[in-house]
């Protein structure tokens, strides 16, 4: 696999993805990106050149695909509308992007018989409740909430249909959620770090006790190469880190962190449809690939990457007065 293709590879986790490659493989790589709100061609800066090449596209362009598709060896999936609260208020370019899109890669790399990793979420699995000894498994059935979750869903069974149908050699994997550097303020850890860093008080939804399963997004990206190398056709794997936290303990941790007080909080209006709990069970993936998290500290990887935002000022402030008035408008 020495050609491959990563849509969505200038957003948070597939720029990750695109370094791991680079660090760990001899691969070659060719980032298709639409270049939509969420992407930041600078976490692509310092790549060798004649090892990353950008090609600024929409992955429901079938033509541009299917040219891209002839001269891969693989193709790793991340291009995604990502969203919950944007997905709330416009689901249209979800089921766009995450339905079509998927389809459109899916035609593709049928025709021309191009290995293809799909990344998907753990919200597929719809929410579990806060004292529920269970987590997620492999076998847990679909029942997502939101557009997002529901267009994510979706290209999941066509994924499923076409590796039964028609025999593309596809895997899929089903991560918890991330964190680390790049990542929009628009998502949960950044907003609150660069609102304490603003001088302003966090923003918590409901009650703060709904739970998120946390993973680094290093870990995610050593995940699915492990997938991608070793996974075996037609599987699915869940990726997570044994993180599980709820907002109000990530938030009192970011507070302390900057020497705040742990109450210094804004409640706003809670998120329509908000998923309770989200926990992953990894033990698929451990056992059969010998995969590990290297952070398995979150204390630790949080301080990183409150130092990255905190050193990374220029990238994230164009983004966030028009993030905030977004916010503002809906009472978040
Ligand atoms: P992101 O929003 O940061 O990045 C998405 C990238 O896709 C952007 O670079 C964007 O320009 C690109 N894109 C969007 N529409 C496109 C289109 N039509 N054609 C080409 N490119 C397009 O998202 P992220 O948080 O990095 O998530 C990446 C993937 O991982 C998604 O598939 C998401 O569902 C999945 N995932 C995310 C998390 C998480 O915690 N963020 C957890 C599990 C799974
Ligand atoms: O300001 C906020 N305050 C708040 O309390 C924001 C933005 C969020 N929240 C809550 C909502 C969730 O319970 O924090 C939690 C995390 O919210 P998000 O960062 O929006 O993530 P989530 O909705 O859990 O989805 C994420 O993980 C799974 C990613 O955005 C998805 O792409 C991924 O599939």
């Amino acid at each position: 696999m020495n050609r491959i293709i990563v849509t969505g590879g200038a957003g948070f986790i597939g720029s990750n993805f695109v370094h791991h490659l680079v660090a760990h493989t001899d691969a070659h790589v060719t980032v298709l990106d639409k270049l939509t709100y969420a992407s930041t061609e600078a976490s692509l800066a310092g790549l060798p050149e004649e090892r990353v090449q950008l090609v600024v596209g929409d992955i429901t362009d079938a033509s541009l695909v299917d040219r891209l598709v002839a001269g891969a060896d693989a193709v790793v999936h991340y291009a995604a509308e990502s969203h919950n609260d944007n997905s709330l208020e416009d689901p249209a370019p979800f089921v766009q992007t995450n339905l079509v899109g998927t389809f459109t890669l899916l035609e593709a790399v049928r025709k021309h018989d191009v290995r293809f990793h799909h990344v998907s979420t753990d919200e597929v699995y719809g929410d579990l409740d806060l004292d529920d000894p269970k987590r997620f498994t492999e076998d847990t059935p679909y029942q997502p909430s939101s557009p997002y979750s529901a267009s994510k869903a979706g290209s999941d069974h066509l994924v499923r249909a076409w590796v039964r149908s028609f025999g593309v050699r596809a895997t899929i994997s089903n991560c918890s959620n991330n964190y680390g550097p790049w990542q929009h303020v628009e998502k949960f850890i950044p907003r609150q770090i660069t609102e304490v860093l603003d001088g302003r008080r966090p923003r918590v939804y409901g009650d703060g006790l709904n739970v998120r399963d946390w993973i680094h997004t290093e870990d995610h990206s050593s995940a699915v190469l492990a997938i991608l190398e070793r996974g075996r056709t037609g599987e699915t794997y869940l990726i997570g880190a044994d993180g599980e936290k709820s907002n109000l303990e990530v938030v009192r941790a970011i507070l302390r962190t900057f020497g705040r007080p742990e109450d210094d909080i804004e409640w706003v209006t809670d998120r329509a449809g908000h998923d309770r709990r989200y926990a992953i069970e990894s033990g698929k993936l451990r056992s059969e690939l010998g995969w590990e998290p290297r952070f398995q500290d979150f204390d630790e990887g949080l301080a990183e990457t409150i130092d990255w935002y905190r050193a990374h000022e220029d990238w994230w402030r164009p983004l966030k007065a028009e993030t905030e008035a977004k916010y503002a408008a809906k009472g978040h």
